[in-house]
């Protein structure tokens, strides 16, 4: 029997771990973390096991696809490569000789591979480059920015060191990274303590020295008391301030009013807890981790949350420190040489961005952008018409709220297309489908991870496509080879590769032995002696005179969340460690685990409503109703009912996932409209549901 093995690069979800791949007989027979990076254990989370479920499944875009009947109807011809190529680049090209080449739109889901498709957009000449983060981590990105001048993956988050870690709105433990499971289980066993702050007792709270149940919407009440008590107390560390902060006596101003006990009458949380916790972690401080957030576009103030916590961070000192937040090294402070870039060989495009951001919105980053604000350019054609509109391992139509509104916002799109390897709605509903191979059929470009040890990466094939599929760089060359972009437009893999390795004195055969290629032999703390953030001041700004000068203020005063009308609920939603967004749940090793979602809800208020455990219930929001079992709990807090986004499915083409559980993102009703004019980011928990028994 033939066998062989290959390092590769996990794609079940956008953290991307290290694995190796064992192959028999021309099929992948086994995948287990890259041995070779001791925090991976040699493990991957159940998603990453089921990678073979992934590509032996029919039931997924097999061939390059042209929709026949009216968008979202489902009707499909069957294309070539050449064809499909060929079909796309002229749309394009005629796209751009009539509107501009900023008529020409993309969004992706982000990550490390993204330099090639972003110099394909960049050599069209379109600004017009998104990804899914307004529906993510934008908040915390932006609430890094304002305070330090640097972004959110500046800090690495060093669990392995630390001795409090708090959770808040963060599940470490089922959306999973396996290196930071991993690490905090190991400084666990050394003593580290974990505090949860959640609206519902998750696996993480389940493992925490302290729980803190909170009410919904009311974490930044909790954070300003936080803030109140280390300041009122003298906890903080005063070296660290006086010689890293600037604007600390605006924050002692700012929180005089934010008692503990003022906090407790809006979360629920009793003062003498708070006031314990606070005193736990200043004793820890500074190997402490207060996790600023990764899904933080949930409210109308998550931006200041994530504000909050940062500051909270910074006044316990572990900005920098060992076990805390120190400062990830990029190739070039090792004395490495970056990878040669495909972003470099075109100049920037000057057009103005369609999302508004740089001219009309100033205090936001660019690059990812605002992709609803991308959309609702699409639909009132201002600053100027888009239309066309590739997206590109991104599901808006699962992953931004109110799907029937996102599609009217693409109405005036000439050229949907979608570039995936499993159906999804908004696969379903374009004009065009290119079929990605999935990652274990695939190589992707070398990428950078910018880390305490920072390194070179590539995912390689384990195996050839079973289907009609295709690599991202084999989808931009032949698109870049049609749109006279011939730069891009690569033959093999190893050209790829060699571009990139160009003046770095590597070749890819060094990839061979582990997977990737270290630059620096181990972890490197930088030298915090005199440290300066990029501000204008070199310190973390407590006023940012950038967010002040677009009429946003730095220190926002708390509003009280608006609580529940009786009978309803606040519709909240997370992820659980069997499945990825919504893109696995037609899995059939992962739907075989998990089939379909269910509603959590508090066991008082389901009394009051005659609903038991495992009922069948309704749950409607404006004349929308849809069905799901019932959780009855203690667990969650009474004003929220709770589920696992990524269920609801109703695409005739998977057969598994088919009207299984609930979409959570339905029954959020206008919510392209609600979002966080400071941080940027959707506020998806501001919106409300009835439940009744069916
Ligand atoms: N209501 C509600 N909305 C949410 C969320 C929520 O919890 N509730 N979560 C939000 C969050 S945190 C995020 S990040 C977004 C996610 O939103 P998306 O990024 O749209 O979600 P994915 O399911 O990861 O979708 C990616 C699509 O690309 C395809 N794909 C192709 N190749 C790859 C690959 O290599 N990797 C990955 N990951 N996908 C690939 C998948 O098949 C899938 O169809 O949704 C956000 N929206
Ligand atoms: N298994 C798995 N792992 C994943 C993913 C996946 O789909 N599956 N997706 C990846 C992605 S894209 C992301 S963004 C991350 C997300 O990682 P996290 O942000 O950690 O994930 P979530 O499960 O969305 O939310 C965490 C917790 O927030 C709680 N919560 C909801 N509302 C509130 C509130 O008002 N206050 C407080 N304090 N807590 C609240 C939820 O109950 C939940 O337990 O996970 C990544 N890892
Ligand atoms: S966390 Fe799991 S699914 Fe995500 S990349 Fe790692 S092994 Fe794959
Ligand atoms: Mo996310």
């Amino acid at each position: 029997m033939a066998k062989s093995s290959v390092f590769s690069v996990c794609g079940m979800c956008t953290v991307r771990c290290p694995i190796k791949v064992q192959v028999q007989n021309g099929r992948v027979s086994f995948i287990e973390g890259n041995p070779h990076v001791p925090a991976m254990k040699g493990a991957v989370c159940p998603r990453g096991a089921a990678g073979t479920g992934l590509i032996y499944d029919h039931e997924r875009p097999q061939t390059p696809l042209i929709r026949e009947g009216e968008r979202g109807e489902g009707k499909w011809r069957k294309a070539s490569w050449e064809e499909a190529f060929d079909h796309v680049a002229d749309r394009l090209g005629q796209i751009k000789e009539t509107h501009g080449a900023r008529a020409i739109a993309f969004t992706d889901r982000g990550g490390p591979f993204r330099d090639i498709h972003r110099a394909f957009l960049k050599g069209l000449g379109t600004p017009n480059y998104n990804n899914h983060d307004s529906s993510c981590a934008r908040n915390v990105q932006h609430s890094a920015l304002s305070l330090t001048g640097m972004g959110r993956k500046a800090v690495a988050y060093d669990l392995k060191n630390s001795k409090h870690v708090i959770l808040q709105f963060r599940n470490i433990f089922e959306s999973v990274n396996v290196q930071e499971v991993n690490n905090l289980m190991d400084a666990m066993e050394k003593g580290c303590r974990l505090s949860v702050i959640d609206i519902r007792s998750n696996v993480s709270a389940s493992k925490a020295n302290n729980f803190m149940k909170i009410r919904p919407g009311t974490d930044y009440a909790f954070n300003l008391a936080v803030i109140h008590e280390l300041i009122h107390k003298r906890l903080y560390n005063d070296k660290f301030v006086r010689k890293y902060i600037e604007g600390f006596r605006d924050l002692e101003q700012f929180v005089v009013p934010y008692t503990p006990e003022w906090a407790e009458q809006e979360t629920g949380i009793p003062a003498d807890t708070l006031k314990s916790f606070v005193k736990e972690i200043a004793d820890a401080a500074p190997a402490v981790i207060w996790h600023p957030g990764w899904m933080a576009a949930r409210y109308k103030d998550s931006f200041y949350i994530c504000r909050s916590i940062y500051i909270i961070n910074a006044l316990l000192g572990s900005y920098g420190a060992k076990g805390g937040l120190p400062f990830v090294s990029k190739p070039g402070d090792v004395g490495a040489k970056g990878l040669k870039k495909f972003m470099d060989l075109y100049p920037k495009p000057e057009e103005k961005r369609a999302d508004g951001i740089g001219w009309k919105y100033k205090h936001f980053e660019e690059g990812p952008g605002l992709a609803h604000l991308l959309f609702e350019a699409m639909e009132t054609e201002d600053p100027y018409p888009v239309k066309a509109y590739i997206a590109y391992r991104h599901d808006p139509l699962m992953g931004y709220p109110d799907p029937d509104r996102v599609k009217k916002m693409w109405d005036k799109l000439d050229l949907l297309v979608s570039v995936t390897f499993s159906w999804s709605d908004t696969a379903w509903y374009s004009d065009v489908v290119l079929p990605l191979s999935p990652y274990l059929e695939r190589e992707s470009i070398i990428a950078t991870k910018n880390a305490l040890k920072p390194q070179f990466f590539v995912r390689r094939r384990a195996v050839d496509p079973c289907y009609d599929t295709k690599s991202d760089w084999e989808i931009v060359s032949g698109l870049a080879k049609r749109l006279d972009l011939p730069e891009l437009a690569f033959e093999t893999r190893e050209d790829v590769w060699n571009f990139q390795l160009q003046g770095t004195g590597l070749t890819i055969e060094d990839f061979d032995e582990k997977g990737m290629v270290s630059l620096a032999e181990k972890p490197v703390y930088l030298d915090f002696q005199d440290y300066k953030f990029k501000t204008p001041s070199g310190k973390i700004e407590m006023i940012s005179q950038k967010l002040e000068d677009n009429g946003i203020p730095s220190l926002k005063p708390y509003e009280s969340p608006k609580k529940p009308e009786e009978g309803e609920f606040r519709i909240t939603f997370g992820r659980c460690a069997l499945h990825t967004q919504g893109h696995t749940v037609n899995n059939p090793m992962l739907y075989e685990q998990m089939p379909e979602n269910v509603l959590w809800i508090h066991t008082q208020e389901a009394e009051k409503l005659g609903i038991s455990d495992g009922d069948t219930v309704n749950v409607s929001q404006d004349g929308y109703t849809e069905t799901i079992k019932a959780k009855v709990t203690d667990i969650i807090h009474p004003e929220a009912v709770f589920v696992i986004h990524g269920f609801g499915h109703r695409l005739e083409a998977e057969s598994r996932a088919f009207g299984k559980g609930l979409a959570d993102n339905k029954f959020m009703k206008g919510g392209m409209d609600i979002w966080d004019k400071a941080g940027g980011a959707i506020a998806y928990q501001e919106h409300f549901v009835k439940v009744s028994k069916a």
